[in-house]
């Protein structure tokens, strides 16, 4: 892996430090709020500042981007969180998989509130529920889903969503759109590199060959025959420089990062197949319970990829 001595990720804009606070004044009149994790890395993309500022308030975790990991990580990542008490939703906001299930659980969510209200003599309202979590997860994509047609802004890049916006669905949710937060700082560099290769980090606050290095230590073991295939360079045990190298004297006329930048780009897009970053055996042993693990090793994990993501082709 490569040697992350200094800080990959060197960015905390002002606009999310004010969306952070704007969304913790709301959040003290919110219902529920819906967690959105990026199913590739479930871990990465959960941050206890976050969590904090969520305090007790009722909880569903969205398992967003779930159509871009193998089946298996996937039902292995929903045991997981099940057990740990957490209410999961793997969901596909791109096309809708998953999705009813979540207005279900809000609809279910604004009983219960009107139910209390009605007991302490007060009028029921609509459920207001706030969606919220990393940049670029899938956030707006998700309430333009629930709401069943487009509402709000979503694009292919992090930092789309600058304000918070409350959007209605039907008499009875209120929905909240927020900006991406992201912690003031992130000490685990391995989880902000995983952040990076997945574009829930601004472009700004890294240098995508440093990123590319990480990805291409993670995906040449995973899939090489579509590594080799995509750009025309044997993976071999080529490291990460003198791959990068040979990408970009082939394409890009010596330019790494523009070789680095198409390597993530790849990844991001799907064409290198479903590919998860994390397993649940990667969770901090705080949160790891050993009974419902089985821990999955190296190759399982290699081949498993392999095997799944021949389907894309
Ligand atoms: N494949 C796939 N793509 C998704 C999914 N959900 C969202 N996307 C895509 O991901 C991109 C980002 O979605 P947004 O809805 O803008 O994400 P966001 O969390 O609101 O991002 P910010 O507003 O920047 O914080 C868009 O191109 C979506 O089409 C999903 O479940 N699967
Ligand atoms: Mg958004």
């Amino acid at each position: 892996m490569e040697e992350l001595s200094t800080n990959l990720i060197q960015w905390y804009p002002g606009h999310i430090a004010k969306a952070r606070r704007q969304l913790q004044e709301q959040l003290k009149q919110v219902d529920l709020v819906l967690e959105v994790l990026d199913a590739r890395i479930p871990l990465a993309s959960r941050h206890s500042e976050l969590l904090q500022l969520i305090g007790d308030r009722p909880r569903l975790v969205i398992l967003n981007r779930s159509d871009m990991i193998p089946a298996g990580f996937l039902r292995r990542w929903v045991t997981w969180f099940e057990s740990h008490n957490e209410q999961i939703f793997p969901t596909n906001s791109q096309d809708g998989e998953g999705v009813k299930a979540v207005l279900k659980a809000a609809h279910q969510g604004g009983i219960k509130v009107n139910e209390r209200r009605v007991k302490r003599g007060m009028r029921p309202r609509s459920v207001r529920v706030a969606v919220v979590g990393f940049p670029n997860v899938g956030k707006s994509a998700l309430i333009n889903r629930m709401v069943g047609k487009r509402v709000v802004a979503s694009a292919a890049k992090p930092g789309v969503t600058r304000q918070l916006r409350w959007v209605r669905i039907g008499e009875d949710i209120d929905l909240l759109d927020s900006p991406g937060i992201l912690p003031p700082r992130i000490d685990d560099q391995i989880a902000a590199a995983r952040l990076a290769i997945c574009d829930d980090i601004g472009q700004a606050a890294y240098v995508a060959s440093r990123v590319a290095l990480v990805a291409y230590e993670i995906l040449s073991p995973l899939v090489p025959k579509r590594l080799n295939e995509r750009f025309g360079v044997e993976v071999g045990s080529l490291t990460g420089e003198s791959w990068l190298e040979a990408v970009a004297e082939k394409k890009y006329q010596g330019n790494i990062e523009r070789a680095a930048d198409h390597l993530l780009l790849d990844f991001r897009k799907g064409q290198l197949g479903r590919i998860s970053l994390e397993t649940p055996a990667m969770a901090p042993p705080a949160a790891f319970d050993a009974q419902i693990e089985e821990p999955l090793s190296r190759q399982d994990s290699v081949l498993e990829h392999e095997a799944e993501s021949l389907d894309l082709s």
